[in-house]
C-alpha cells in the first residue's frame, strides 16, 4: 500500500511492521489528505479483525426523561422543568417500547433533578420484566455519578444495584472530548475525564462491558481527538473492558457553536484514525443517526464493522436536528451493510452473533473479495432480494469468533452461497468454536 503522503506513508509502514501508532500518526491521520489510503489501511485492520462481516441488532433506544440539571451547552436535549419541550415517561410508556422482539436496550437520559435513584432501577426491572430477552444496556458514566452522589453510595454500590436491576451493559456516552479546555468551554459542571475513565475501569473491573464514544465536530482540535483515543487506549490496555468505540458527529442543531455537522471527509478519518489507533478496542461503530445512511455505509469501508440498530426512536440526536430518520428496519440496515460489499450479522448487546445473513442472489461480488476468479459483473445496487437469515445463536459465538478457529468456516460458506443447514453444521458442536475475544 502506498501513498502519496510522506507522513502517512509512516504511518502506513508502522502498520505494516506491526508497530503500535502514536500521537504523531493519530495526528497525521487526520491531516493527511490522502483519504483513500487511510481507508484502505483502516479496512485492512478492519478485514483482519473482522472479515467481511458487519454487525448490528434489534435494539430499541430509551431516553426516559429530558430533564436535566446539568446545561451543556451542545445538548439541544435537555430540558428545564416548565420548558415546554420538557417530558418524563412513565414507566408504562417504557413498558410498551420494548415490547418487539428486540434484543437491546440503550437507556440514556437527563439527571432529572427530582427522581430518586429508585425510579431509575425501577425503569431497569420494568424492562426486564416486559422483555426478558432484551439486554439492557444502561446508563452513563454521568448518570453512575450522579446516582452516586444522590444516594451517596460508591459507585460499587451503585453498579451492584444497577446489575440486580437488570443492567448488563453499559453506553459510552457522556465522554464529550476528554479536554479540559473544552469541558471549561462547554459543559463545565460535568464530570471531566478522570471520573469518566474511573467509572469505566470500576465497570471493568465488576465484569461489566462498557462503549467509548467521542462527540467531534464541534471546537474540539484534532490533537485532542487524537489524546482522547490514546486515554482510552491505556485504560483499554489495562483492562480490556472496552467493547466498542463510537465516534459521536456533532449535530450542531439551534446551539451555534457550528454552523452544520463534520463533513464526510472529517467522518471518515476519525473512523479511519478510531480503527487504527484503537488497537486494542474490538469494534469500531458507524452510528448511523448522527453519521447519515450514505456517510454511515460508506464507514464500513474505512474501518468500521458495526451500525448499532434499528434503535425505534431517538431523540438527543433528532433534538439536535439529525436529518436521519428515527428509526431503521431491518431490511434497510442490511441494505446499507450490502451495499458497502459487507454480509451483516445481527448480534446481542454484547457481540454474540445471533445470525449469519449469507449473500441472496448472485455470489459474484462475494467470491471476487474473497479472491476468486469470476468473470461476472459485480451486482451492487438493486440485486439483493431477501436474505434468509441463519440462525447461529446456539453456538455462542461472538463476531470475532467468526474470522478464525472453526467458525471461519461461517465465511467460507456464507460467501459461496451455502445452504442454510450447511453453514449451521459448520459450527454445530462437533466443531469446537474458540470463544476468545479479539
Ligand atoms: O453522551 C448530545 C451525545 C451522547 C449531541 O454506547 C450529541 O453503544 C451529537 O452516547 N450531537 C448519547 N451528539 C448517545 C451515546 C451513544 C449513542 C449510540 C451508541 C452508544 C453506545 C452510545 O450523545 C451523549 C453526548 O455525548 N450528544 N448531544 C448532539 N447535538
Amino acid at each position: 500500500m502506498k501513498s502519496f503522503d510522506p507522513d502517512l506513508q509512516r504511518v502506513i509502514d508502522k502498520v505494516r511492521a506491526a508497530e503500535r501508532l502514536d500521537r504523531e500518526d493519530g495526528l497525521a491521520m487526520f491531516e493527511t489528505p490522502d483519504l483513500i489510503a487511510l481507508g484502505q489501511l483502516a479496512n485492512a485492520d478492519k478485514e483482519r479483525r473482522s472479515g467481511p462481516f458487519v454487525a448490528f441488532v434489534l435494539n430499541r433506544q430509551i431516553n426516559p426523561t429530558n430533564l436535566c440539571v446539568l446545561s451543556c451547552k451542545f445538548c439541544d436535549f435537555a430540558a428545564k422543568v416548565g420548558d415546554d419541550h420538557a417530558y418524563e415517561m412513565t414507566l408504562e410508556q417504557i413498558r410498551q417500547r420494548v415490547s418487539e422482539p428486540i434484543r437491546e436496550v440503550h437507556i440514556v437520559g437527563g439527571l432529572h433533578p427530582d427522581w430518586p435513584f429508585e425510579r431509575y432501577l425501577e425503569v431497569l426491572r420494568v424492562i426486564r420484566d416486559a422483555n426478558p430477552r432484551a439486554q439492557i444496556k444502561a446508563y452513563t458514566a454521568v448518570e453512575i455519578d450522579f446516582f452516586a452522589h444522590l444516594e451517596r453510595i460508591s459507585v460499587q454500590e451503585v453498579l451492584d444495584r444497577l446489575c440486580e436491576a437488570g443492567l448488563e451493559m453499559m453506553p459510552g456516552g457522556g465522554a464529550e472530548v476528554f479536554s479540559e479546555r473544552i469541558r471549561e468551554a462547554m459543559y463545565r459542571e460535568k464530570i471531566g475525564h478522570e471520573r469518566w475513565l474511573e467509572i469505566h475501569e470500576i465497570a471493568h473491573q465488576r465484569g461489566i462491558r462498557t462503549n467509548a464514544t467521542l462527540l467531534y465536530g464541534h471546537i474540539e482540535t484534532y490533537q485532542e481527538r487524537v489524546e482522547h483515543m490514546l486515554m482510552l487506549r491505556r485504560l483499554q490496555d489495562c483492562t480490556s473492558g472496552f467493547l466498542s468505540f463510537i465516534p459521536l458527529a456533532f449535530q450542531p442543531g439551534y446551539t451555534n457553536i457550528v454552523d452544520r455537522p463534520a463533513s464526510a471527509v472529517e467522518d471518515l478519518k476519525t473512523i479511519a484514525a478510531a480503527r487504527l489507533l484503537l488497537d486494542n478496542f474490538p469494534h469500531i461503530k458507524a452510528y448511523w443517526v448522527m453519521l447519515g445512511e450514505e456517510t454511515a455505509s460508506m464507514a464500513l469501508q474505512w474501518g468500521a464493522d458495526d451500525l448499532d440498530g434499528t434503535i425505534g426512536e431517538e431523540l438527543i440526536a433528532h433534538a439536535a436536528l439529525a436529518a436521519t430518520p428515527v428509526g431503521m428496519t431491518t431490511q434497510r440496515l442490511l441494505k446499507l451493510v450490502r451495499e458497502a460489499g459487507r454480509l451483516p450479522v445481527q448480534r446481542d448487546a454484547l457481540y454474540r452473533v445471533i445470525a449469519v445473513y449469507p449473500p441472496p442472489g448472485s455470489a459474484t461480488h462475494w467470491a471476487q473479495r474473497l479472491g476468486r476468479d469470476t468473470d461476472d459483473a459485480v451486482p451492487l445496487r438493486g440485486h439483493f432480494g431477501e436474505a434468509t437469515p441463519v440462525d447461529v445463536e446456539q453456538f455462542g459465538l461472538y463476531t470475532w469468533d467468526l474470522v478464525t478457529g472453526p467458525a471461519a468456516e461461517i465465511r467460507a460458506l456464507a460467501s459461496s452461497l451455502a445452504p442454510c443447514d450447511t453453514v449451521a453444521q459448520a459450527v454445530a458442536p462437533e466443531h469446537p468454536v474458540s470463544r476468545s475475544r479479539g
